[in-house]
């Protein structure tokens, strides 16, 4: 196979030996970003069609998520970081009853690369430690991220919970996550939540929605 489809490849079948050399290989022609958004999430989404269809097991998913997650790593050192610091902190966590991360720490990633300081506090956080953690380390804003059509529900308990605390109006909140839409977002999280609420459709959307909420 070619250069790209082999590593597109390499996330679908979990396949990391000589991952590393074709990553080095990726980066002489594109940048590394480039190769995580158009060649490894795209092994990814491949992935979640084959076990959403039965024809991929929950272990095989776990095996790409291992090597999608080397991937990044590897790829993470080679990535262009801005100089500017200190633009804003946001706390960041994938809700409640959620393990998926991989698209949390790429959003991490970016943000960190781009002048924000990021708490990530890891895969299911009640929100209790979310705000915890907020309010101690001084957020701008509260991150959320989840896969799962229950966690849609889970954010819209953990906005309601944020109200009762009365912290909506200092904390802006950004949601994302493949479960999530604009459209739900927009029309039934807004609708229950004091503050402000956005939804990012990818980690650079992220970064766009922060970069308007810190100015
Ligand atoms: Co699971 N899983 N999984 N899984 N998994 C999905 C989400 C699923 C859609 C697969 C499917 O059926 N086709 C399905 C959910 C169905 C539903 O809820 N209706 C599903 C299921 C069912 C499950 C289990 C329940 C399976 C089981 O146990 N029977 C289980 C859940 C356990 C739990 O959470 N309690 C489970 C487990 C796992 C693994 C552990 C094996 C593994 C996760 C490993 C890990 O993350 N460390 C896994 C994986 C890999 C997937 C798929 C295949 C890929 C997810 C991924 O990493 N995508 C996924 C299929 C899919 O999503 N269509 C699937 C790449 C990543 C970069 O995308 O996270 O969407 P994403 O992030 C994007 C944007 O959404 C956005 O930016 C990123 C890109 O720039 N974004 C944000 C995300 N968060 C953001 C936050 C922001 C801003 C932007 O601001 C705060």
């Amino acid at each position: 196979l070619p250069l790209f489809e082999r590593l597109a490849r390499r996330i679908v079948d979990g396949e990391r030996n000589g991952l590393e050399a074709d990553l080095d290989e990726a980066m002489k022609e594109v940048p590394p970003l480039k190769i995580i958004n158009e060649t490894l999430l795209s092994g990814m989404k491949t992935v979640g069609e084959l076990f959403g269809s039965g024809q991929m097991q929950l272990p095989f998913v776990l095996q790409s998520a291992e090597v999608m997650k080397t991937a990044v790593a590897h790829l993470e050192p080679h990535m262009e970081a801005t100089d500017d610091s200190g633009k804003g902190r946001i706390v960041l966590a994938t809700v409640k009853g959620d393990v998926h991360d991989i698209g949390k720490n790429l959003v991490d990633i970016i943000l960190s690369n781009n002048g924000y300081e990021v708490v990530n506090l890891g895969i299911k956080q009640p929100i209790a430690t979310i705000l915890d953690a907020a309010v101690d380390k001084k957020a701008d804003v509260i991150g959320m991220s989840g896969l799962l059509v229950k966690s849609t529900v889970i954010m819209k308990e953990n906005l309601a919970e944020l109200n009762a605390k009365g912290v909506a109006e200092q904390f802006p909140v950004l949601l994302g996550g493949a479960a999530l839409t604009r459209g739900y977002v927009e029309n039934d999280l807004t609708e229950v939540y004091e503050g402000d609420v956005h939804y990012a459709r990818d980690a650079f959307e992220g970064l766009r929605l922060m970069d308007e909420i810190m100015t």
